[in-house]
């Protein structure tokens, strides 16, 4: 019974609602929307396909290492060929860093900030100034657009301390 009630009383509440100025609070939150809600809505861009068996990896530091700053990190990468950003060929890409963070959204351009780091000029390589204590790295492969692939050419996630 109760049920049934609220089957005819929703639809009317959703009715009432309709043509009606919406509150303040409602109006506040269509108005601004956070930040997050917004990247989430972004509609996605086109991805390039990733061969099978192509995966990169971090040739050093070793995951679980101690290092001392710089810590130098090296890039390989296999079954994908290495080109500088804004260049298209097929099956390759750049490397990027993601440092001390998640995963980007796979189908938008990743950021650059000191967590998203871009090796667009086909780097293999590169020393980091990091703050002691433990930090996680990540490789992830972007086109020449810095969007990743699909499937993604990713590394594990490593974690290294700073002495
Ligand atoms: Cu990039």
């Amino acid at each position: 019974m109760i049920q049934r009630t609220l089957a005819i009383l929703l639809p009317l509440a959703l009715l009432a609602g309709c043509g009606r100025p919406a509150t303040d609070e409602a109006a506040e939150v269509a108005a601004d929307p956070p930040a997050a809600e917004i990247a989430r809505a972004q509609p996605g861009l086109p991805r390039k396909p990733s061969p099978e068996g192509a995966r990169v990896w971090f040739i050093s530091p070793a995951d679980g290492a101690e290092v001392t700053a710089p810590v130098v990190v090296e890039f390989g990468l296999e079954g994908m060929e290495l080109r500088h950003a804004g260049d298209a060929a097929e099956h390759s890409g750049h490397h990027h860093i993601l440092l001390n963070t998640g995963l980007p959204r796979m189908d938008l351009p990743i950021i650059t900030d000191d967590s998203h780091i871009h090796f667009g000029l086909g780097q293999t390589r590169v020393e980091l100034q990091l703050e002691p204590g433990s930090h996680t790295l990540q490789l992830l492969l972007g086109d020449d657009l810095h969007i990743p692939h699909d499937p993604p050419v990713m590394s594990s996630v490593i974690r290294v301390t700073v002495k």
